[in-house]
């Protein structure tokens, strides 16, 4: 370290002094441990009998996993992995033939990324359970996920950007979805020396329909100077129609950023009026610009992923339309931006900071109207910081990094490098309550925190750093969730719970919002998959060149056809598999020995494709890999496999042990489960 006094230095010396701080509390009934927390109270709080069900649902981005994590509150019960960037072998998502077509981008198939922000729909400002936005930062991308079916169903590629960080952060009505770049970079992207990067490089912010399942596209996007934008979030209320986003790195620095970008007491928070933006858009200030981009939907009946590639963006300089955006100095390189339920109070979380300063929405409106501007950078307006300034935190704690709201009149603000959760008071800016968290917090959740009603009697808060707070897995832990109760006056820890990833933000919301809605199963008399099997007697193998087609049905407790011969070395197989079951929860799965890629789990009434290229002549098994029923260690069937030219013939048979199972089934009145567990003994 050169410099001893840099930010840097303050910064490691005084996380290394939390973590010290952190361990002590850890193993010890400390005094400020002992005063949040009523350890007996604390475990009713979390407890949910079982068969009764959690009060919210949580939806935690899965971080450098690619997925989501749904969780039931208050009692932290993992529901569900909701793939979304990657692909997930449990149920076959990226693998199948089906779901490929989702991780296309214009680099080809892009099998990963870093999701961070999940953020639900809303309907006037208020979470409404029908969807979930997810962000992939690495490629940008934004992903709708259906909260009827808890899967991904488009994705939207964001071009003439890098670093889809600031992402996907809804309008009041979910009209837009908007993602900011994190890195700026040419653009278009082009092949100039990186010191120029004061000249050619260059920031968007991306406004994306949102409104309509299938239809998400970039509305338009603001050409901005080469600055980063971290976070943003959408006014509400009378702050409805306008746009803010953190700005870090004005400094423009492209080396050594933990230094070179923190030079600047003040960065920003960009002010977009996105109204003015629609308008200009509408009267012709947007130039078509150059865009490469792929929009990834999964229709609905046939439940096969399409891919469009898309080639031009309208594009806004803020010079076309005045007003458009304007610049709040902001101390110091800040992360979080939120905006308070009221809409009037624009909160900041600089990072380096020693304040939380709070902006006035009216106070800014006042201070454009009344010209209050410091300074112009490139051509945008930089609002004097005394003008929009409503209060400051004083004394909040070190390293403040996001806020969320209680809806009664609290904020609560995360210190990363204090390690706590701050209480606060809007208005009166007074600290009213700290509470210690294990260790070093990102962002935390209010269940409709960033929203105009939030439900706050819970608070998560989501840890970076778990050291000894579980067992130990070896270098690599779990990450750390901490349940908090915000429903009094004083915070109370109830709950540790362990997530995987890196979850950087999460979103909840009562679950009778969703739970009514969720689908059981989709209809057989409605799949209009090319290669559906609605009976058995309708399956069957056909060959197209080397191409080898295999229609099949699952139900308890078999496969038909299930013995299959005439496929040869140096074909490539789809076995093209349909639930005909038309219950809930009954899914099937597939996989065949040798096939280099996941099984495919097939829901009721869905059709789903595994591709195998066999390399060798044999008999090849195959078998049903979810546990369905008390015979479905029977569910299995055979492929013959023999030498390129062989002569025989191609047949799909229905077995005799295949047929005598499906009387057996007949036979079995309501097997289900409880059939399962009496018959065990036939493992
Ligand atoms: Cu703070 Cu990506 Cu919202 Cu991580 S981000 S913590
Ligand atoms: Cu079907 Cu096991």
């Amino acid at each position: 370290m050169k410099n001893p006094l840099s930010p840097k230095a303050l910064l490691l010396s005084a996380t290394a002094a939390v973590v010290a701080v952190g361990s002590f509390y850890s193993c010890t009934t400390g005094s400020a441990r002992s005063e949040n927390v009523l350890v007996g109270d604390a475990a009713s709080k979390v407890y949910v009998a079982p068969g009764k069900y959690d009060e919210f649902y949580a939806f935690f981005s899965g971080g450098y996993n690619g997925q989501i994590m749904v969780y039931g509150l208050p009692s932290g019960r993992l529901l569900k992995f909701v793939p979304v960037f990657s692909q997930n072998p449990e149920t076959g998502y990226g693998y199948n033939e089906e779901t490929k077509a989702m991780l296309q981008t214009t680099y080809g198939f892009t099998p990963w990324d870093d999701a961070h922000h999940t953020e639900l729909s809303q309907t006037d400002g208020v979470p409404d359970g029908r969807w979930l936005f997810i962000n992939g930062n690495n490629t940008p991308r934004v992903a709708r996920v259906d909260l009827k079916t808890f899967e991904t169903t488009e994705i939207l590629q964001i071009p003439n950007a890098a670093g889809g960080h600031a992402s996907p952060f809804t309008t009041p009505n979910t009209k837009y979805i908007v993602s900011a770049t994190r890195f700026s970079v040419p653009i278009p992207n082009t092949d100039v020396p990186i010191d120029s990067y004061k000249q050619n490089f260059k920031g968007t912010l991306s406004f994306i329909t949102a409104d309509q399942p299938g239809k998400m596209d970039i509305a338009f996007q603001i050409l901005m100077p080469g600055f980063n934008y971290d976070l943003g979030h959408a006014g509400k209320g009378p702050s409805d129609g306008w746009f803010f986003f953190t700005t870090y790195n004005t400094e423009q620095a492209y080396e050594k950023l933990e230094l070179n970008a923190s030079q600047n007491d003040k960065d920003f928070i960009t002010a977009v009026n996105y109204r003015l933006a629609e308008q200009c858009v509408a009267n012709g200030k947007a130039k078509n610009a150059p865009a490469d981009y792929f929009h990834n939907v999964m229709d609905e009946k046939s439940r096969i992923a399409h891919s469009e590639r898309k080639s031009s963006v309208k594009m806004l300089s803020p010079k076309d339309c005045p007003g458009l955006v304007y610049y709040l100095p902001t101390p110091k390189s800040p992360h979080g931006v939120d905006i308070d339920p009221t809409g009037e109070y624009i909160v900041a979380g600089g990072k380096l900071a020693t304040v939380i300063p709070v902006h006035s929405f009216t106070k800014m409106l006042r201070a454009i109207a009344d010209k209050q501007f410091e300074s112009e950078v490139q051509g945008i307006p930089v609002l004097k910081y005394s003008a929009t300034l409503a209060g400051e935190v004083q004394k909040p704690g070190l390293g403040p990094l996001h806020t969320e709201f209680d809806g009664k009149g609290n904020a609560y603000t995360t210190m990363f490098i204090s390690s706590e959760i701050v209480k606060w008071k809007l208005g009166t800016w007074e600290v009213l309550d700290r509470m210690p968290v294990y260790y070093s917090p990102g962002h935390l959740m209010i269940p409709g925190g960033d929203s105009k009603k939030p439900w706050g009697k819970y608070l998560v808060s989501l840890n970076k750093i778990t050291k000894d707070r579980y067992l130990p897995t070896g270098p690599e832990l779990a990450q750390s969730a901490q349940l908090i109760d915000i429903s009094g006056d004083k915070m109370k820890m109830l709950l540790d719970f362990p997530t995987i990833g890196e979850p950087h933000y999460a979103q909840a919301i009562p679950a009778d919002l969703i739970k009514g809605n969720s689908l059981k199963f989709y209809k057989l008399s409605e799949n209009t998959h090319p290669f559906v099997t609605r009976a058995e007697a309708d399956g069957g193998i056909t060959r197209q060149g080397k191409n080898v087609h295999i229609k099949l049905i699952a139900i308890r407790s078999h496969f038909a056809p299930d013995n299959l011969e005439g496929v040869q070395v140096g074909d490539t197989v789809y076995f093209h598999l349909t639930n005909i079951e038309q219950d809930w929860d009954i899914v099937h799965g597939f996989a065949v020995l040798g096939a280099e890629n996941a099984e495919v789990i097939v829901a009721p009434g869905e059709t789903r494709t595994l591709r195998w290229i066999p390399k060798t002549t044999g008999i090849y098994p195959f078998y049903c890999t979810d546990f369905c029923s008390a015979l479905h260690q029977e569910m299995q069937g055979y492929v013959r496999v023999s030498a390129p030219g062989s002569n025989v013939a191609l047949t799909a048979n229905i077995s005799a042990k295949a047929r005598s199972q499906a009387m057996r089934a007949q036979a079995l009145p309501n097997q289900d489960h409880k059939g399962m567990e009496m018959a065990s003994g036939s493992r």
